[in-house]
């Protein structure tokens, strides 16, 4: 077994409601276990150069994960994830329903054509490395990134910016 820290984002289709179902979700998967997860946060999208700046904010979380299954396995069970939630590809960075990221797998370093963790963009982005932080509460210090350091260290260098955390009372899944 191998603890795993994935990243889940969404930015349509009631974007709070398609991170709650996949939270729920994930500790549904075959030899799997959900340990914990975050609070739901909100941030303006991330583009890339030149993409036009019109998409919805998006809702992020991290989960942390008790896992059987091989990085590869893990991966998979996770796109299957995202179909069932009508997941389309059409753009790189384009907007979608559920972005399920492999973050962390244990301490492992994998630079597979499929799959590179950790997650090449954990380092810099605010939406995940403070609810990453959240997660693993005050242990920010032992949290080791292979190839970059301690959680804590990366969190120093990343500016919150307009991450904001959701108050679990007012996401719009409590609106009827
Ligand atoms: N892949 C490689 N490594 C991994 C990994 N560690 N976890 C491959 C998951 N997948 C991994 O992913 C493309 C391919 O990456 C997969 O086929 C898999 O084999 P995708 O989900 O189909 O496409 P994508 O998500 O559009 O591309 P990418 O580069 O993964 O984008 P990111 O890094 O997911 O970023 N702004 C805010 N505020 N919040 C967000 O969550 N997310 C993105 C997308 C852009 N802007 C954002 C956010
Ligand atoms: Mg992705």
């Amino acid at each position: 077994m191998a603890v795993a820290y994935v990243g889940l984002g969404s930015n349509l289709a009631r974007p709070e409601i398609q991170l709650r179902t996949a939270l729920t979700e994930l500790d549904v998967l075959p030899q799997t276990r959900c340990l914990a997860h975050s609070s739901l946060y909100r941030s303006p999208p991330m583009l890339a150069p030149g993409q036009p700046d019109k998409q919805p904010d998006y809702i992020n979380a991290v989960a942390a994960l008790n896992t059987g299954l091989t990085p590869t396995e893990l991966l998979m069970a996770l796109q299957s994830l995202e179909n069932s939630h009508h997941r389309q590809r059409t753009e790189r960075w384009g907007p979608r329903t559920l972005d399920l990221d492999i973050l962390l797998y244990g301490d492992e370093i994998i630079d597979l054509p499929e799959l590179t963790v950790p997650h090449p963009g954990l380092y810099e982005r605010n939406f995940v490395l403070y609810p990453l932080a959240e997660l693993v509460a005050g242990q920010a210090e032992y949290l080791h990134i292979p190839g970059r350091g301690t959680l804590a260290s990366l969190l120093a260098a990343c500016p919150r910016g307009e991450l904001e955390k959701l108050n679990f009372k007012t996401v719009e899944s409590d609106v009827p």
